[in-house]
């Protein structure tokens, strides 16, 4: 069975392993979000692809859920003393390794596709890992002080410095991966990870091309809810869903990202037992809903989160 999942970082990688040991015989796919890729001491940064490379390597630290586990921080020292880079964004020593391997092959000429493929082969991953493009199209957030990159606002201020709107930049003149286009056509199961709906699923739905692939898919389409009880899992949903006026709810995210019938993007989804009053409204704007235990505590819990997603598939394609 072939699977392609969108992505983002810690919640996508959370979800990701969990599919893995759900369905060790699946042909897994997972198609990341590049929105908060930059440019940064020279090297080539790309978080989501980076947390997800490490989660499936087993190589993540495990508290942050990015950067790499027994991590040094010598180089970033330097960089800060000479004033390169951005000091409270911490390029780990290892970390560093995999932007400066990733750097040398994009300038040998190769796509990020194809540097990611390289980097991942290191490991045993058990999926394909792909950007969903490889152009570049960082996310910018328009703030009262100015347009910074995504993870400035994520990291320097935490996201406290009010923002008006989040701004793909680039995205008008860059097309969705042959790859990751093939990915989703091909697949029998597209699965929508409990990533952060805006600032990743959303960035990874606003590539031009996406929609059109997730419309003309064979394959059902079923989403996991990244909000429990009006409680993002990780990062910081709720305050980037306020930035696009959506709730910060279960059933308001499955809305926004729309029915499939309806020319959005879903044909299942799956919320937590805790916000099942929002079912009956889900399922009448055309998505398949149902209520399961949602944590994604890594091991079984995680596993069977996936489980209940590919069920779901399996009912709305039988
Ligand atoms: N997050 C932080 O809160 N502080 C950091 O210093 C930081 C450094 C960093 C370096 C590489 C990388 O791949 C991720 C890093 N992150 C850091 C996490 C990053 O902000 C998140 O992984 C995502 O971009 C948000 O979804």
């Amino acid at each position: 069975m072939r699977i392609t999942v969108l992505a983002g970082g810690v919640g996508g990688a959370r979800f990701a392993l969990g599919l893995r040991d759900a369905a060790p015989d699946a042909a897994i796919t997972v198609v990341a979000n590049v929105g908060d890729d930059m440019w940064l001491a020279g090297v080539k940064v790309c978080p989501d692809l980076d947390s997800l490379m490490y989660a499936l390597a087993g190589v993540v630290d495990g508290d942050r859920g990015w950067g790499r586990a027994g991590e040094s921080e010598r180089v970033a020292g330097e960089l800060t003393a000479y004033g390169v880079g951005w000091p409270w964004f911490t390029l780990g020593d290892l970390d560093l390794g995999t932007h400066l391997a990733r750097t040398a092959l994009l300038r040998e000429g190769r796509t990020l596709t194809e540097a990611t493929a390289q980097l991942a082969a290191r490991w045993p991953l058990g999926v394909t890992l792909l950007p969903v493009t490889d152009d570049e199209v960082p996310t910018h957030v328009v703030t009262d002080e100015g347009v910074i990159h995504f993870e400035e606002w994520w990291v320097r201020t935490r996201a406290q410095l009010p923002a008006q709107r989040f701004v793909q930049h680039g995205a008008e003149r860059a097309r969705i991966s042959h790859a990751a286009r093939a990915a989703i056509a091909d697949a029998d199961v597209v699965l929508i990870a409990p990533s952060n709906p805006v600032v990743s699923i959303g960035t990874i739905l606003g590539l031009p091309g996406v929609r059109d692939a997730l419309e003309t898919a064979a394959a059902p389409v079923v989403g996991v809810a990244p909000i429990i009880g009006g409680r993002a899992l990780r990062g910081m949903a709720a305050t980037c869903l306020a930035v696009i006026g959506v709730e910060a709810d279960a059933a308001a995210v499955a809305a926004h990202y729309g029915a499939r019938s309806q020319g959005g993007i879903l044909d299942g989804w799956l919320l937590a037992e805790e916000d099942e009053a929002g079912l009956a409204g889900l399922r009448s704007l055309g998505i398949r809903a149902e209520a399961r235990p949602l944590l994604l505590t890594p091991g079984e819990p995680a596993a069977q989160v996936a489980r209940e997603a590919l069920a779901l598939a399996a009912a709305i394609a039988g």
